[in-house]
């Protein structure tokens, strides 16, 4: 019942069950995983593809056509896709000061051909999504970052690279991933809304949207539901990376549902809902306490979660309770416009209202909240 197949579209990022474990308090727990092991494990879990920084392929350069024709015959053999693809502009030490908006000109020049060829990669793969996480664009200090010049050096960066793939004809689009902070003090586009907001300003917004991460919007207090709901609004929500979070503190990238599951349910519910085509792509870490085999079960995981917070979001919506308190609550109405079709704005003023009567009406949202959590808690079929 909540076993994955290639239909549920899950992906994974090579760099989630390759994460050797390595934090900033200690080593790697685990030895290094073979890109093409990686593609049949998850082949054989279920999954639909598989996305990659350039670094994770290409770990060392002498073998980069070697890593790529093994890579591609394993994705041959299994039938495997990879939808996204995304550069690494964050481990090399080159990237302290970032890659985009580094102060030194030089890197920024590098990491705009680091993005490009990777590009001409992620074409030949086919994947049609590249995704922008700015990890090291930020500063630890106001002094050391001017701001509106890293925005002018990031708007320069993404104008290029659109100007790159519509000139190379490849069809791929941007997405951009936010995060409040980690690695660096302070990250740019830091929110969902920040970069909406940024996206606006370039040459070619229709080639730019969102890859908005769980964890990300919560490690700044934000409501991720919330933030997936206005992406949809703007027709941004190009990519998704699905995560766990408990609340504000470091980024703990766990499994999707063992974080806030609450929310974990209410995102499953929308993105069923909500008409985002997408794949539904991890980008989590298995547990530094896990070992190589356990790092398997956490894929599964991720992918049973989801399946089962689908299959709860559908009892929820068919429950005929559920359908009454919605009506209760009257959540439907927010759909109907205030103004009347052919209103004018004279009618609207004329019209006579019982405010005290309004105030007193409540909305019932209790008897709605405890109906979704006991449809979570398994006690509503
Ligand atoms: C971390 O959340 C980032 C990097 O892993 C990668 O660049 C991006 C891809 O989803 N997510
Ligand atoms: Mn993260
Ligand atoms: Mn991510």
């Amino acid at each position: 019942m909540y076993t994955p197949t290639p239909e549920d579209r899950f992906t994974f990022g090579l760099w989630t069950v390759g994460w050797q474990a390595r934090d900033p308090f200690g080593d790697a727990t685990r030895a290094p995983l073979d890109p093409v092991e990686t593609v049949h494990r998850l082949a054989g879990l279920g999954a639909y593809g598989v996305t990659f920084h350039d670094d994770d392929l290409l770990a060392v350069e002498s073998d980069r056509a070697k890593a790529i024709e093994s890579f591609k015959k394993a994705l041959s053999e299994t039938g495997l896709k990879v939808p996204m693809a995304t550069t690494n502009l964050f481990t090399h030490p080159v990237f302290k000061d970032g890659g985009f908006t580094s102060n030194d000109r030089d890197v920024r020049r590098y990491a705009l051909r680091k993005v490009m060829r990777n590009l001409d990669l992620a074409a030949e793969l086919g994947a049609t999504t590249y995704v922008c996480w700015g990890g090291r664009e930020g500063s630890e200090s106001d002094a050391a970052k001017d701001v509106r010049a890293a925005l002018d050096r990031y708007k320069e960066a993404l104008d290029l690279l659109c100007q790159y793939v519509i000139d190379k004809g490849y069809d791929i689009r941007f997405a951009l991933e936010p995060k409040p902070n980690e690695p660096r003090g302070d990250i740019l586009l830091p929110t969902i809304g920040h970069a909406l907001a940024f996206i606006n300003g370039l040459e070619h917004p229709e080639r730019v949207g969102l890859n908005p991460e769980v964890g990300h919007e919560q490690m700044a207090g934000l409501n991720f539901v919330h933030g997936i709901a206005q992406a949809l609004w703007h027709g941004k929500l190009f990519h998704i990376d699905l995560n766990g979070q408990n609340g504000i503190k470091y980024d703990q990238d766990l499994i999707f549902g063992h974080g806030d599951l609450k929310s974990a349910f209410f995102l499953v519910d929308l993105l069923e809902n909500g008409g985002y085509e997408g794949p539904r792509h991890f980008d989590y870490k298995p547990l530094r306490t896990d070992d190589s085999e356990d790092v398997w079960a956490s894929a599964a995981a991720n992918m049973r979660t989801y399946l089962i917070l689908k299959e709860k979001s559908k009892a929820f919506r068919a429950d005929p309770e559920v359908q009454e308190a919605l009506a209760a609550s009257r959540v439907a109405e927010l759909a109907q416009p205030t103004l009347a079709e052919g209103e004018s704005l004279d009618d609207l003023i004329a019209e006579s209202f019982d405010v005290e009567a309004a105030a007193e009406r409540g909305f019932h949202f209790t008897r709605l909240n405890q109906l979704a959590l006991e449809h979570l808690l398994g006690v509503r079929g």
